[in-house]
């Protein structure tokens, strides 16, 4: 396997960052999880736009071009060979010292693994998952805007810990004040009399590539679609239930805290989604 690491592809063994580099002392950088399909990297060019905006929210000056970190991207995704990938896309601030000061962090590190993907089980797809609503609340927005795709994951985990404790693989996350904002590493989507309604990210979610695929996709197909705040009421009370991201494309959710959604199976309006999607896939990207 070959790593891109600031300019250079080498070995795993050889692909190493320093302890005092302040992606890991602090946090301090951003990233990208993309994928490709057969040759094609689904809409690269909106990856690459939110790497540069999360980069530019916390001050972080990427010391590459747009089109160069795109180069980087396809130089390593050919040298494994990869034609059905799992791309996860590094910057840091860079190594610093053991303050928070990122004036004292030289040069940002940039590190680009390319790997297989590991899916949810296709069972999942078929019979819709369980999922549980998480104790842990999502990040205040004006604290730390998980709108910035950062490396600070914490909060993230912390929610995820709480599904695996109530024996799934996800959970919702609410803001502050109860208003439902995603998950903890997908958007949620709810289906309420023929009607497709997500939250509006600025609460506190993630503007996901797959979130905006699906929104596109509801114009095509004459889904009727609204961003509207919705709280944890609504979401039992759907008559579908879906999540959306990189890694799960669209993932049928028949279950939220021991709950019954919907009739209890995959929805209409879900499969007809994740159909277009599939489509999707094969067309809207960049080859390489
Ligand atoms: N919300 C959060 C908090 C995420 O981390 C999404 C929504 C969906 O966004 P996209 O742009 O992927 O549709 C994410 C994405 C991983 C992994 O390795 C995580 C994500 C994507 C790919 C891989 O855990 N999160």
């Amino acid at each position: 396997m070959k790593i891109y690491l600031n300019g250079k592809l080498v070995g795993r063994e050889k692909a190493n960052i320093s302890v005092f580099d302040h992606g890991l002392l602090y946090g301090d950088g951003v990233f990208e999880g993309i994928r490709t399909y057969d040759g094609l990297i689904f809409r690269l060019k909106e990856h690459i736009d939110r790497l540069y905006k999360s980069a530019d929210a916390i001050e972080l000056e990427i010391p590459l071009t747009k089109q160069e970190v795109i180069k980087a991207v396809v130089r390593t995704l050919k040298a494994n060979k990869l034609k059905d990938a799992y791309i996860r896309l590094v910057v840091t601030r860079g190594i610093g010292d053991l303050g928070l000061d990122p004036r004292k962090c030289g040069m940002p590190t940039v590190f680009i693994i390319t790997d297989r993907i590991k899916l949810y089980p296709e069972k999942h797809y078929r019979n819709g998952l369980e999922i549980v609503t998480a104790k842990t609340r999502r990040n205040y927005p004006q604290a730390l805007d998980p709108r910035i795709k950062s490396l600070n994951y914490l909060n993230n985990i912390l929610a995820k810990i709480d599904a695996i404790k109530s024996g799934t693989e996800e959970a919702i996350m609410l803001t502050h004040d109860g208003n439902v904002a995603e998950c903890t590493g997908d958007n949620i989507f709810i289906v309420r009399n023929s009607e497709l309604i997500t939250p509006p990210a600025e609460i506190g979610a993630l503007e996901g590539i797959t979130r905006d695929a699906v929104i596109g996709l509801t114009k095509k197909m004459n889904i009727p679609f609204h961003e509207k705040l919705i709280r944890m009421e609504d979401v039992y009370g759907a008559g579908e239930v879906f999540l959306t991201g990189t890694a799960a494309e669209i993932i049928p959710v028949i279950k939220i805290d021991d709950r019954s959604i919907g009739n209890g199976k995959p929805g209409e309006i879900t499969k007809r989604l994740t159909a277009e999607f599939r489509k999707l896939t094969k067309t809207d990207g960049v080859r390489y």
